[in-house]
């Protein structure tokens, strides 16, 4: 999609002024500037690393502390990864593949799994972890004492500042990351001429050294560890230069020294020789020497200018109130320890455009996609290696992109499926001897697809697929047809590797994965072991139903593999259906498994995946199925991780249950699952939760599948007037709305694509375009339908 079409913004603002005037009267939002609804903000320095606010422009990242004697900067390089460009595929896999799928068929599961774990497994059957590059800390001299300290993180520009008072003298510090230039940028400020002096060192848990790089830079240099017998081989630099009006800067074995300075920026750059999965040989000094050479030669506030201008190209097109409170006036800790949504509604928007902002600042080109925590990582050895892990976590961190109108934020996992294509094409050939390529449930630096973690875990052939699907969506959004054509080999490789091992189940005549699980959930206790594996459990079955109709619709529309589509059409119709179990379930496996499977409390509910992000299972298309996936979740309770509550906002955002959804989200922002700098804990830190969360919210305010756009199809009491600018509707819509009383008041879409639009809403509305009537047909007396053209705005308004 062009950019222009995003640009036109303007319009629909004007557009919507009137109604967002009067909501004004009922949700001041923007009434404490100072508070304002965008900024997170502190009244003390960051004690602990989750107290930290983090920095990004996709490919560098950092965790600014706001402290006063020292300030610490936590530095992160997207590449650095431990280990060394590594084939994880098992060549024993192949043979054992036959007996792993007969003992699967004979229900000797234990032994399927044993033999899984013993020569189905990648080699090594870990991958490697995603690493901290290191520190760059300041030091500043002084008194202890210091007053008027604020510390603030403003989403609407991507810059944070700290402030205060100090021996007579207010400093001001701000630091940003910036995508044009590919620098860390920190300024510091004092209302005192002469009165900035610190010193300035890195420091790294890496094999690194450090040394003065020149008069005025100070260099860190270093290589990622080993891990599981690979190398490290990712070599790293990191430089830091410090600019100076007035005073004087020199550096000693390493260490920065500025005295006596007006004002000082300091410019922080980063470079790794990894240059892809496959090649390390990049050139890291060269990387940060241009980098920082070429920011050195703009004065600071065109760098800024130049940073604010690209980030709010992608973070204005979309705004969000949903009301607001005196809560909104406390520093952003105190208002997530009050664990009182209810009353701070401009919480929930503040943690909706945190969202955002963590994609924006993770996920751009140039740079990787986002991994478990984004790019924000301090150590060598992370929870579960920061790596990508496909089974739902991967996934979840892209669920806001398109609808939260960050479509491009995308791309960078869509080179990583690109990778993923290569090396899990060689995993298809040499351990199922396949065409297509295949992922498990997990990837990393190196682009594994074999499966790893234990066969429980890792024997789960659908990643890819999922992933796929990602693709799929991203054409449903933009109707970017040019794109669907680049990324269609893909999909169909992915297709092809499912046409090639898929099995019939010699007793069901089904078509089915095998072997395979549903994620992580064991269904029997058999010979004293939790096994997982099975044959065609739901989730694949909703994964490829959905990847076999997106395969045939994108081969449609691009005219081409007319033969190909037959046949995933013909496999599309021999897979197993959705089936509703003994006690009223979404049946998790192909057999309705009693007792402790089906009572599982785990907090992966895989079987729900075509209620979201699929949609198999609607209330209005499918009532049966939506009832079974409500009871699921009751059955299922609310067991941990900060991912499978955002998870559930969604699910219950689907089944039009708006007081389950909010409950979810007021349990998503409790201080157990957020932290004080407002990342989402697993625990620990785990980005994925922030995601699912701002995705979840998307849910409650506007759905669109089905060939429907729903407006407010589940927004809570707690919300009761509000609006929205700018979400993204699938068939290429984007939607302002304001809504009060819990009734929509206006509405205003803007058709991209001229597709037609069946409009669902909570009562009848009149539909104009730019004041004259629109023709609409009435199915329902709640929805409409209308023909829309390309590039133009439809208003609603509530029928009289
Ligand atoms: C799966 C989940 C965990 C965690 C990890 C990254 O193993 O079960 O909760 O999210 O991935």
């Amino acid at each position: 999609m062009s950019n222009d079409g995003y640009t036109r913004r303007g319009v629909l603002k004007t557009g919507l002024g009137a109604a967002a005037g009067s909501l004004l009267v009922t949700t001041p939002a923007h009434a404490s500037p100072a508070a304002g609804p965008l900024k997170l903000w502190y009244d003390r320095p960051a004690a602990a690393w989750l107290e930290a606010l983090p920095v990004g422009c996709g490919r560098l990242g950092a965790m600014v502390f706001g402290g006063v004697a020292t300030e610490r900067l936590q530095l992160n390089e997207d590449s650095i990864w431990a280990g060394g460009p590594h084939d994880y595929d098992n060549p024993e896999a192949l043979a054992a593949l036959p007996e792993i799928r007969r003992l699967v068929w004979e229900d000797k599961w234990q032994a399927a799994q044993n033999l899984a774990d013993e020569k189905f497994l990648g080699k090594p059957s870990e991958q490697a972890p995603y690493q901290v590059l290191g520190d760059l800390t300041l030091t500043f001299p002084g008194a202890a004492e210091f007053t008027e300290y604020r510390r603030e993180l403003d989403l609407s520009r991507a810059v944070t500042t700290v402030t205060y008072v100090r021996d007579g003298v207010r400093h001001t510090r701000e630091v940003f990351a910036s995508n044009p230039d590919q620098v860390v940028v920190v300024r510091h400020t004092a209302d005192k001429p002469g009165s900035v002096t610190f010193q300035a060192a890195f420091t790294s848990p890496q094999a690194s050294s450090t040394s003065s790089a020149g008069r005025d830079s100070i260099a860190l240099d270093g290589v990622s560890t080993d891990t599981q017998g690979l190398k490290g081989e990712v070599r790293f630099r990191a430089l830091a230069r410090a600019r100076t009006r007035g005073g004087a800067v020199r550096t000693d074995g390493g260490t920065l020294i500025v005295e006596g300075a007006d004002e000082v920026t300091l410019l922080i750059s980063m470079g790794s020789s990894y240059r892809s999965y496959k090649d390390v040989g990049g050139d890291p000094a060269e990387v940060a020497g241009r980098h920082l050479t070429r920011a050195g030669g703009q004065p600071y506030e065109v760098l800024k200018r130049k940073h604010v201008r690209d980030y709010q190209r992608l973070f204005g097109r979309l705004d969000i109130d949903l009301g607001t409170s005196e809560a909104a006036a406390l520093p952003t800790d105190q208002r997530i320890a009050r664990k009182q949504l209810d009353t701070d509604p401009g919480l929930a928007a503040l943690y909706y455009q945190f969202g955002r902002y963590l994609l924006i600042s993770s996920s751009r080109s140039p740079g990787y996609a986002a991994n478990l925590q984004g790019i924000w990582n301090d150590s060598l050895t992370p929870a579960w290696e920061s790596k990508y892990t496909i089974n739902i976590n991967c996934e979840m961190n892209y669920w806001p992109a398109a609808p939260a109108n960050l479509v491009e934020c995308m791309d960078p996992l869509f080179d990583l499926i690109k990778d993923l294509a290569e090396t899990g094409a060689r995993t298809a050939a040499t351990q199922y001897g396949a065409k297509g390529w295949v992922a498990h449930h997990n990837t990393d630096g190196w682009r594994g697809t074999a499966p790893v973690d234990f066969a429980f875990y890792g024997v789960w052939p659908t990643g890819g697929a999922w992933l796929c699907l990602m693709l799929w969506e991203h054409y449903l959004y933009t109707g970017d047809e040019r794109r669907l054509r680049e990324h269609f080999p893909l999909i169909k490789g992915s297709v092809e590797f499912f046409l090639d091992t898929l099995q019939t189940d010699p007793r069901s005549g089904y078509l089915v994965t095998n072997p395979s699980h549903s994620p992580e959930v064991g269904h029997h206790e058999d010979g004293g072991e939790n096994v997982s594996i099975c044959a065609g459990p739901t989730m694949d079955m909703q994964i490829l139903r959905d990847l076999f109709g997106a395969f045939g619709e994108a081969s449609e529309i691009l005219g081409v593999e007319a033969e190909m589509r037959a046949k995933a059409a013909d496999a599309r119709s021999r897979l197993v259906p959705n089936q509703i179990g003994h006690l009223g379930q979404i049946q998790e496996w192909q057999e309705d498994y009693r007792g402790d499977a089906a009572l599982s409390r785990s907090r992966h509910i895989s079987h729900l995946w075509g209620l979201f992000p699929g949609h198999q299972i609607d209330p209005r298309l499918s009532p049966d199925l939506a009832a079974a996936a409500r009871r699921t979740l009751e059955l299922r309770g609310e067991a941990g991780a900060g991912w499978s509550l955002a998870w559930k906002i969604n699910f219950w955002a689907r089944l039009l249950d708006a007081p389950e959804a909010y409950k979810r989200l007021s349990n998503l922002l409790l201080p157990a699952r957020t932290a004080p700098n407002m990342f989402d804990l697993h625990p620990p830190f785990q980005i994925d939760g922030n995601f699912g969360g701002t995705s979840g919210i998307t849910e409650m305010l506007l759905q669109s599948h089905g060939d429907q756009v729903h407006l407010l199809p589940a927004l809570p009491a707690a919300w009761p007037a509000g609006s929205i600018r700018g979400f993204r509707a699938r068939g290429g819509f984007e939607v302002d709305l304001s809504w009060s009383g819990g009734a929509l008041t206006r509405g205003r879409i803007r058709s991209d694509l001229g597709r037609r639009l069946t409009l669902r809403t909570g009562a009848p509305v009149t539909v104009t375009s730019g004041g004259r009537p629109v023709t609409v047909s009435r199915p329902e007396p709640n929805v409409v339908v209308l023909n829309t053209h390309r590039g133009t705005l439809y208003d609603l308004t509530p029928s009289p």
